[in-house]
């Protein structure tokens, strides 16, 4: 159906008139993208089956990343390119006057997650899939993903996302492979044969519905699956009325993080995670008996990974599997759950680290908490026998104390292994926030520094820098990108270098337009353009970016002999629906773009800009634009980062603190191609540990600090005294618990340096260079080989070329 240009043609129009009984030209954008999707889908479902079917007959070993979040993005022109169909499509829709791009424009977001988390979460399928390697995800449909981002007057307003108002052609409702959910009900004890059993009575059953995304390897056959997981009413249960029941089973897969500030929000996100979990394995275990049988063996075939503590449930889960209904014993049941389960920490802040009351978690999961409560006491027994009297540490290591659930802790005692996400992330957990873990199970930890698909983050969201590789390296890197490393041979070739500029001129045209069309300003695509986008967070410190410009805006209005080449400031983010502080932070950047875009004399070298509702395809058009990336977290704070990787991968050059795969990023480039500022991690966490820090200091003796932060107050915004005062406050009453004050010297310092750096257009070029050339490292496709090796011990199918 798709060999040729002309037979597309055909099928296309075929295709359309029988789905929607439409000519070409009576049909509508979405009727036409539809068309495709249907088609695309059609195609790839023999190879999709045919994936499964080999695993099957090779026996090959299967990972299931469970994830609350799988942040996918648009996936029609991704899936285009995977299948080398792209071009084809093109042609053929535009002999039929269908703009192909404005069909993958029209397309949503799959947003079902936050940020890195739940992007990383997609880079990984990807990665599998490409690499031919059996891994599959299990995750929840979200009727709404991550809301939609409005501002009005400056401030954030949420709206709820709908992605799902023209359904969804890439997925496929499997009705024979729903299964219920239960929670609530009495557990009951019973005797059987000698050994004590159990049941649960009068629990409530929700039933979950899977629909399946095929997840398309490039230029493979391989097709893998995403299972996402819809919550409906049960047939089975309830004594509720039955629109109450209807309505309760499905808030269960309405809203990604429902508001959890209240203890009916908190039990619902609960609720979601058992839900996941519970129909995932259940799932899984019965597929693996189908085609096994042996109970025993199952860590020899299955591995599953918890993408963070969210689906740590699953180790409960499988336990109460194993025992109550494979009627095996605690010790076997322990050590094949502890074989088959895998952990990532993602992060080290304490308001992520999970904790679930007692009174929340025991009324709603009984049967899973008593298996909690089990694991904890051996767990416990365990400790006291190797460290007899200690019993500090082990309350510090119990899984259940203080009336709460520890989830970090279940998810390193039961799991094989436990991993962070960039180098010095892993050591800081380590040796600071599960020392105590460490040093009883040492083995159990390592270090995955995470990655992002470059297929996404390079081949397709900037095909003007692929382009240009491709014509100077040829393809391989495309299946192996630290072959991008080759790039360097063209250091000194002028004529290269200026191609490179030309392509960066280009994509920042492309984002101009985007930014003119969207927020009426227009950029100059000679300015540096300037970037961060990331969730807004207090650790993340745009804050510190906004004092930067602020500190400029000063400087040229005192100093008339002050020049600086033109700069171009952009941000993009979300701040969490209930983190007021965050919001604020919007709010600033928007009074200061204000002031700053409106005064003719300073906009002359200043622009600040934000982007509305960021999210991943605005990600695909502004990484590219980027000269350069703001990575400016308090060192120690951001687990690895994945977006400094992007920009790297396009060319921008890195303005960051030594935090997560900062480091890292330095390594591969070297210090001349990244500039790097701040405290290093050890020192915030000794200031932390020990004080010593006074951020007043910092104000009374730092005239530029203390000029910014009294116009928080007064006399820059038409806005009175109370709107800035919270943010004030955190830096001088509560101490500026992330050191804006004490890094900011140092981080104007660094943009002096690439003020200065980009004067010379043949040096930056280079950098520019180095950076692109050096990315390679950070593909996911280099961690994932990890994880497959190292964890979870799987291995490639046999390869099929397509
Ligand atoms: C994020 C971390 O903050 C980020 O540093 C890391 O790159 C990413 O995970 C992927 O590992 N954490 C989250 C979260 O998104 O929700 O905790």
């Amino acid at each position: 159906m798709f060999s040729s240009v002309e037979e597309f043609e055909w099928n296309y129009k075929e295709k359309l008139e029988s789905m929607h009984g439409k000519s070409i030209s009576e049909s509508s954008i979405q009727e036409q993208y539809e068309t495709l999707g249907t088609m695309i889908r059609e195609y790839i479902s023999e190879d999709w089956l045919a994936t499964s079917e080999q695993y099957r007959l090779e026996r090959k070993k299967q990972v299931y990343y469970l994830s609350i979040e799988f942040l996918l993005g648009k996936l029609l022109k991704s899936n285009l390119i995977h299948l080398g169909l792209r071009e084809l499509c093109e042609s053929g829709l535009n002999k039929l006057g269908i703009s192909l791009a404005t069909l993958e424009e029209f397309e949503s977001d799959a947003g079902l997650g936050n940020g890195g988390l739940g992007r990383l979460a997609a880079c990984f399928l990807d990665s599998l899939a490409s690499q031919n390697l059996p891994g599959h995800g299990c995750g929840i449909r979200y009727k709404h993903g991550l809301f939609d981002q409005k501002i009005v007057d400056g401030y954030q307003v949420e709206l709820p996302e709908q992605w799902l108002k023209y359904g969804n052609v890439w997925e496929v409702r499997r009705d024979d492979q729903s299964i219920d959910v239960l929670f609530g009900g009495e557990v009951e004890a019973y005797k059987s044969k000698d050994r004590l059993e159990f049941r649960v009575h009068g629990a409530e059953a929700i039933k979950a519905v899977p629909y399946d995304l095929p997840i398309i390897g490039y230029h493979t056959n391989t097709v893998n699956t995403l299972r996402l997981w819809s919550a409906e009413a049960s047939s089975h249960s309830s004594n509720k009325s039955l629109m109450k029941y209807k309505r309760e089973a499905e808030a269960v897969s309405e809203f990604l993080y429902p508001d959890d500030t209240h203890d009916e929000g908190k039990i619902l996100r609960l609720k979601q995670q058992y839900f996941l979990v519970s129909a995932s394995i259940q799932r899984i275990v019965d597929s693996y008996k189908e085609q096994y049988g042996d109970i025993r063996k199952f860590h020899h075939e299955i591995a599953i990974h918890v993408n963070d503590t969210h689906p740590v449930l699953a180790i409960p889960e499988l336990m109460r599997i194993l025992i109550d209904i494979e009627k095996l014993s605690w010790e076997e049941a322990w050590e094949i759950t502890t074989q088959t389960i895998s952990y990532t920490n993602h992060t080290t802040l304490s308001e992520a680290l999970e904790k679930w009351r007692i009174d929340l978690f025991q009324p709603l999961l009984p049967r899973i908490y008593m298996i909690v409560e089990e694991i904890n006491e051996r767990y416990c027994k365990e400790l006291w026998k190797k460290y007899p009297g200690d019993w500090r540490r082990i309350e510090n290591m119990a899984i259940i104390a203080h009336g709460v659930v520890k989830m970090a802790h279940l998810a390193i005692v039961g799991s094989k292994s436990v991993n962070g996400v960039a180098e010095i992330h892993t050591e800081i957990l380590k040796q600071r926030e599960m020392k105590l873990f460490y040093e009883y199970e040492p083995a159990k930890f390592n270090n995955k520094t995470n990655g992002i698909t470059h297929r996404r983050w390079l081949l397709q969201c900037n095909p003007e820098l692929s382009g240009l590789i491709r014509d100077s390296i040829g393809d391989d890197w495309i299946y192996e990108p630290t072959q991008l490393d080759n790039l360097l041979k063209y250091e000194n070739d002028e004529s290269f270098l200026n191609e490179l500029m030309l392509v960066k001129k280009k994509r920042k045209e492309v984002l101009e337009n985007y930014v003119h069309y969207t927020n009426g300003i227009a950029l100059d695509t000679d300015s540096i353009f300037d970037i961060q986008v990331k969730r807004m967070h207090a650790y993340k410190r745009q804050l510190l970016n906004v004092f930067h410009i602020m500190y400029l805006y000063n400087r040229l209005k005192e100093d008339s002999h002050f020049k600086m080449h033109p700069r171009t400031f952009i941000f993009g983010a979300k701040a969490s629906p209930g983190y007021y502080y965050a919001k604020k932070i919007i709010k600033l950047i928007h009074s200061v773009a204000n002031i700053v875009n409106n005064d003719r004399y300073i906009n002359q070298f200043i622009k600040v800009i934000f982007v509305e509702n960021y999210r991943v395809s605005l990600g695909e058009m502004i990484f590219p634009a980027a000269d350069v990336s703001e990575q400016i977290s308090t060192a120690s704070k951001e687990a690895s980062g994945t977006g400094n990787m992007k920009f790297m991968m396009n060319g921008a050059l890195t303005i960051g603190t030594l935090d997560g795969a900062n480091i890292e990023i330095l390594r591969e480039v070297g210090e001349n191609n990244i500039f790097t500022f701040g405290l290093t991690a050890d020192e915030v966490l000794n200031y932390y540990q020990h004080g010593g820090y006074k951020s007043s200091d910092y104000y009374h003796h730092d005239s530029r600090i203390k000029k910014v932060l009294d116009q928080l107050l007064y006399g820059l915004f038409p806005l009175p005294r109370v709107e800035f005062e919270e943010i004030f406050d955190s830096l001088m009453s509560y101490n500026d618990e992330y050191f804006l004050l004490r890094d900011f010297s140092s981080y104007v310092k660094a943009h002096d340096k690439i003020n200065h750096s980009y004067q010379n257009k043949r040096e930056w070029a280079t950098k520019s260079l180095y950076n692109v050339a050096k990315s390679g490292f950070f593909t996911s496709d280099r961690t994932i080989r990890e994880y497959a090796s190292d964890i979870w011990n799987i291995q490639q199918r046999s390869f099929h070329h397509s």
